[in-house]
């Protein structure tokens, strides 16, 4: 074990600066859904960011883009309450999904947010994959099976990113990432590789970027 968090040589010096490139081009909200039949149709590839409410979606969804209000990000959890869609370059988009484990507004508004949240992952022909978003400074917990079981059952491609990794040290840092990847390896929809970002610091969004450009399979 090292004290590098991620393998740089994953992406090449070429793939990392396609990425920065298309990351660089335009972002623009597109449109917020509530409700399923409100989705837009499925007309460009998509990735898709989930997790528990706070643990950094909208703000990694900035951070990649370079804006600092692109997604509304807060310290009040259930900030985004429905599936908002966000153009890049107009060639792909990037989805980001109400929060779950959220227990503190009323149970009928948050089963319909998070219901409308599952319906997206498990119906969207073209979600190239889910970014499954974890706080580095506590790992996978027991809230995070229910989405991994569903998205392993419908088959769709997920990821593990970890978020706030500037909250802990590169040693501890190195010990989560290798411990969730042993978590998470009978995983069949799972991607061996767990990613590890801080949205504050910029650390881990090249990495992202370049991720997300190859899943699409777009150049800028
Ligand atoms: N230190 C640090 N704080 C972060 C980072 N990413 C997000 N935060 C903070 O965490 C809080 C929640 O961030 P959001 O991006 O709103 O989280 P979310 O997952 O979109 O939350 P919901 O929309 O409620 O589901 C905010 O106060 C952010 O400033 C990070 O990389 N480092
Ligand atoms: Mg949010």
């Amino acid at each position: 074990m090292t004290d590098e968090p991620q393998d740089a040589a994953l992406y090449s010096e070429e793939t990392l600066e396609s990425g920065r490139v298309l990351f660089a081009r335009q972002a623009r909200f597109m449109m917020g859904a509530a409700k399923i039949e409100q989705l837009p149709p499925d007309d460009l590839p998509e990735v898709a960011f989930a997790g528990r409410s706070n643990v950094g979606k909208s703000s990694l969804i900035n951070a990649l883009t370079g804006h600092n209000h692109l997604a509304r990000a807060s310290n009040e959890p259930g900030r985004t309450r429905e599936v908002n869609f966000f153009v890049l370059d107009e060639k792909l988009r990037l989805v980001d999904l109400p929060g779950y484990g959220w227990a503190r507004a009323s149970k009928t508004t948050v089963k319909s947010f998070q219901n409308l949240g599952r319906d997206y992952l498990r119906g969207r022909p073209r979600l190239k994959r889910a970014y499954l978003l974890i706080d580095a400074r506590h790992g996978l917990k027991e809230v995070d099976n229910e989405p991994m079981d569903a998205l392993d059952k419908a088959a769709v491609s997920y990821q593990i990113v970890l978020t706030k990794a500037d909250k802990i040290k590169p040693h501890e840092l190195a010990a989560v990432i290798e411990k969730t990847q042993a978590q998470i390896k009978k995983r069949p929809a799972a991607h061996p590789v767990v990613l590890a970002t801080s949205s504050e610091k910029g650390f881990g969004i090249p990495e992202l970027r370049a991720e997300i450009m190859t899943t699409c399979e777009v150049l800028p």
